[in-house]
C-alpha cells in the first residue's frame, strides 16, 4: 500500500461485513464524509432515518426495483467505528444478493473497501490506536477462547494505557535529568539521587515484568511449532496421533513408514500447537525416503521446540548428545528448546529417564497414553507459559521487539549512568526507548508500517 492512499480520507467505501457464504442475514458497510446520495439513492427519500436506531427498510436499484428487504442504520460522524458517517445494511446472507446491493452503492458512487481500510479509518480518525486495531482483527482471528479474552482486553485499551504509562514515566526521568544536564558547572550525582535511581530501578523491572506478560499474550495468538523427530520406529508417528486424538498418521513396524512432512493442530491450554511428524532420520538409498529426511532436518531447523522420540529400549542414561550426535554436528552448540522423550515405556515399566543432565526428558507410552500428560505439562513449561489467565492482553512479535528494544535501552541506559554519570546518554537512551513504545500505539509508526499492518486484516473489518 503506498502512503498517500492512508491519507485518502475523503471517498466512500463500501464492502459486505459478514462473513463469504451464506447466512441468515448480511451486513453491508458504507462509510465516507457524506452518505445523503446513498440513503436516498437505495432506500428512497421518504425514509426518517434516526441515527443509531434501526429502521425497516427496501433496498432499490436505480429503476426502484426492490433489491433485498432488511433493516438500516445510521451512524453520524463522528459517532461510528470510523468516525465517519457509516451505514449499514442488514439484507439476507446470500451472496448474490449482497453483491447487488454492493455494487448499487458503487453505481452511486462508493468504491469496495481495502483490506483493514474501515479500521484504518478508525486508527486515523483516533477512534482506535494501533495496537487496539490490532486487536480487533486478532478477537476476529483468535484460536481459543483464552486468545479472544486477552484480545478483548487489548481492545479495551489496557494494553495500550500501559504503553502509555511506560511512555509518561520515561518523559518525566527524561525532564529532570536533561534540566539537570543544563547545569554542568554544578556536577549532579544522579544515582545520589535516590527518588530517580528508584524511578529508573523500577521503570526497568516494570518493563520486564511487562515483557513477560506481553510473550505470554504472543504465546496465546501465534502459537508454537513443534516437530517430532527421531530413528525410525521410534514411534513419532502414534505420538502425533495420541496427541491430536486422531487417527492422522500412518503406523506400521516397518521402519520408514512416515516419508512425508504431517501437520497437526491441537490447542492446549488455549495455546495453539502446531505438531509436525516427519520421517525417521537415517541414511538411506531409498530416493523417497532420502528426501522424506531432508525435509524433516529443514522442518527440524525452524521449529519452536523439538520432540526428540526414543525408543526406550535406548540406554534412558544417555545425555541428548550421546542419543542425538547427528544434530549437534548440524548445529553445533545447539541452541533449540528439545525435549527428549522415550517412547514404549510399556515395554520397559522398571526404566526412567536419566535426568542427570538438566535436560528435558520424560517417559510415555504412546500405545497405552501414560506419560502423555506429564509429556503436555513439560511442553508448555519449555516454552515459558504461565498459567495467568488474568491480566494477559494480546500482543504481537512486532510489540515484543518494540518492548524488547525499549527494555534494552533502559538497562543500557542505567548502565551508562552507572559506569560514568553520563546522564546524557541516559536520556538519548530514554528518548529512543519511548519512541520503540509509541510504535506500538501508532503514534511514531511510518506510513509503510502500517499500510503493511492494515492490509493483512480482511475485507469489510
Ligand atoms: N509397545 C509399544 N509400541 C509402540 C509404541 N509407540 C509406537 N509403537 C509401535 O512402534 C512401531 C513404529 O511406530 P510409528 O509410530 O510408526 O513410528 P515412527 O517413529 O513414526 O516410524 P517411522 O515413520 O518409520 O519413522 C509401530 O509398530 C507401533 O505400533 C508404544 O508406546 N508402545
Ligand atoms: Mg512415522
Amino acid at each position: 500500500m503506498e502512503s498517500q492512499n492512508l491519507q485518502n480520507n475523503s471517498d466512500t467505501i463500501v464492502a459486505i461485513a459478514t462473513a463469504p457464504g451464506k447466512g441468515g442475514i448480511g451486513v453491508i458497510r458504507l462509510s465516507g464524509a457524506d452518505l445523503s446520495v446513498y440513503i436516498t439513492g437505495l432506500l428512497g427519500t421518504d425514509i426518517p432515518l434516526v441515527p443509531r436506531q434501526a429502521q425497516y427498510a427496501s433496498f432499490y436499484d436505480a429503476k426502484s426495483v426492490v433489491l433485498d428487504q432488511g433493516l438500516a442504520l445510521s451512524f453520524p460522524a463522528p459517532n461510528s467505528f470510523t468516525g465517519e458517517h457509516v451505514l449499514e445494511l442488514h439484507g439476507h446472507g446470500g451472496p448474490v444478493v449482497l453483491d447487488s446491493i454492493v455494487n448499487r452503492c458503487i453505481e452511486l458512487g462508493a468504491r469496495l473497501a481495502r483490506p483493514g481500510e474501515f479500521s484504518e479509518r478508525a486508527f486515523l480518525n483516533d477512534k482506535l490506536d494501533l495496537a487496539q486495531a490490532e486487536a480487533v482483527a486478532d478477537l476476529i482471528d483468535a484460536s481459543s477462547s483464552q486468545a479472544a479474552k486477552s484480545a478483548v482486553r487489548s481492545l479495551q485499551g489496557e494494553f495500550s494505557a500501559k504503553i502509555r504509562d511506560f511512555v509518561e514515566r520515561m518523559i518525566a526521568i527524561r525532564v529532570f535529568v536533561e534540566a539537570a544536564i543544563d547545569f554542568p558547572e554544578e556536577e549532579i550525582d544522579f544515582l545520589a539521587d535516590s527518588a530517580l535511581r528508584d524511578k529508573l530501578y523500577l521503570l526497568r523491572s516494570d518493563l520486564n515484568l511487562f515483557l513477560g506478560t506481553a510473550e505470554q499474550g504472543a504465546l496465546l495468538r501465534d502459537g508454537i511449532t513443534l516437530v517430532l523427530a527421531g530413528k525410525p520406529n521410534a514411534g513419532k508417528s502414534s505420538l502425533l496421533n495420541a496427541l491430536s486424538g486422531q487417527d492422522a498418521a500412518i503406523v506400521t513396524s516397518v521402519a520408514g513408514t512416515t516419508r512425508d512432512v504431517l501437520r497437526e493442530k491441537i490447542s492446549l491450554n488455549g495455546i495453539p500447537l502446531n505438531i509436525i511428524d516427519t520421517a525417521g532420520l537415517r541414511t538411506t538409498d531409498d530416493l523417497v525416503e532420502q528426501e522424506g529426511v531432508s525435509r524433516a532436518w529443514k522442518e527440524i531447523e525452524k521449529a519452536d521446540a523439538i520432540l526428540y522420540v526414543v525408543d526406550a529400549v535406548e540406554q534412558q542414561d544417555q545425555s541428548l548428545e550421546q542419543l542425538w550426535p547427528e544434530y549437534f554436528d548440524r548445529f553445533p552448540g545447539g541452541c533449540q528448546n528439545i525435549i527428549s522423550i522415550f517412547n514404549k515405556q510399556d515395554l520397559f515399566p522398571q526404566t526412567r529417564p536419566n535426568s542427570d543432565y538438566g535436560e528435558k526428558a520424560i517417559g510415555v507410552s504412546a500405545k497405552t497414553g501414560d506419560g502423555l500428560t506429564g509429556l503436555k505439562h513439560l511442553i508448555l513449561e519449555s516454552v515459558g507459559y504461565q498459567d495467568q489467565a488474568e491480566g494477559v492482553f494480546s500482543a504481537r512479535r512486532r510489540h515484543l521487539s518494540a518492548i524488547g528494544s525499549a527494555t534494552d535501552l533502559v538497562c543500557h541506559g542505567i548502565e551508562q549512568l552507572e559506569l560514568s554519570n553520563a546522564g546524557e546518554l541516559l536520556a538519548e537512551d530514554l528518548r529512543q526507548a519511548q519512541r520503540h513504545l509509541s510504535e506500538i500505539t501508532g503514534e511514531f509508526t511510518s506510513d509503510d508500517l502500517l499500510g503493511v499492518i492494515f492490509s493483512s486484516f480482511c475485507i469489510g473489518k
